[in-house]
């Protein structure tokens, strides 16, 4: 057998955690990443596969209360976007959720900004009961939510790998999104794609 592949091997420690495939953040939403998505198909094929190992599936969302500080009116630097309850904050109707996905609302305080999954969220108490160790992380946007909940996991003891091909960002300034991936590597996340996990 060829050593080439199947460098991961997923089990019920587990989790692929799916980052904010929401309307507003998707082509024709209110704060767009361009091409975001063309990572959908890839994320539903990561989900089959960690649950056909029994790995778990979490999926977060920004969930912004209507007046939330990060909006321009509000003298925040984005367009108002994932207004909790509205279209714009529906997951993606191309992602295919599995029963169950452990949801997790973020940034949902008017007046706090929070792209962690884990800031003001319960995501590190529920991984735990949950006997998680190890993170593989997909979704938008890699040089904000991603890059802020891959850092957070490290620090709290997960082991994080993050999904290439299923991860895109929006870099505001050009070389953002390289720079959260470089980040992430120096505190200790690995990268992986699709051809790295065995086929079993
Ligand atoms: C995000 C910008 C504004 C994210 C959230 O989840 O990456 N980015 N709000
Ligand atoms: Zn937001």
């Amino acid at each position: 057998m060829s050593q080439l592949s199947g460098t991961f091997n997923i089990n019920r420690h587990d989790a692929l955690l799916i980052t904010d495939i929401q309307v507003d953040f998707l082509p024709g939403g209110a704060l767009p990443v361009t091409e975001g998505d063309k990572i959908v198909s890839v994320i539903n094929q990561y989900v089959s596969k960690f649950k056909a190992a029994d790995a778990h599936i979490i999926a977060s969302r920004d969930w912004h209360p209507p007046n939330h500080i990060s909006f321009k009116d509000k003298g925040g630097p984005w367009p108002p976007h994932c207004i909790r309850d509205t279209q714009g904050s529906e997951f993606s109707s191309a992602l295919k959720l599995p029963n169950p996905t452990l949801i997790i609302s973020k940034a949902t305080d008017q007046n706090r900004e929070a792209y962690s999954a884990f800031d003001g969220t319960n995501l590190a108490n529920e991984l735990n009961k949950l006997d998680i160790k190890r993170l593989f992380v997909s979704g938008l946007a890699t040089d904000y939510c991603v890059v802020n909940t891959a850092l957070d996991a490290l620090k709290l003891g997960f082991k994080v790998v993050i999904l290439m091909d299923a991860t895109l960002g929006i870099d505001v300034q050009q070389g953002d999104v390289d720079r959260a991936v470089k980040t992430m590597l120096n505190h200790g996340a690995l990268t992986a794609k699709m051809k790295d996990f065995s086929q079993k």
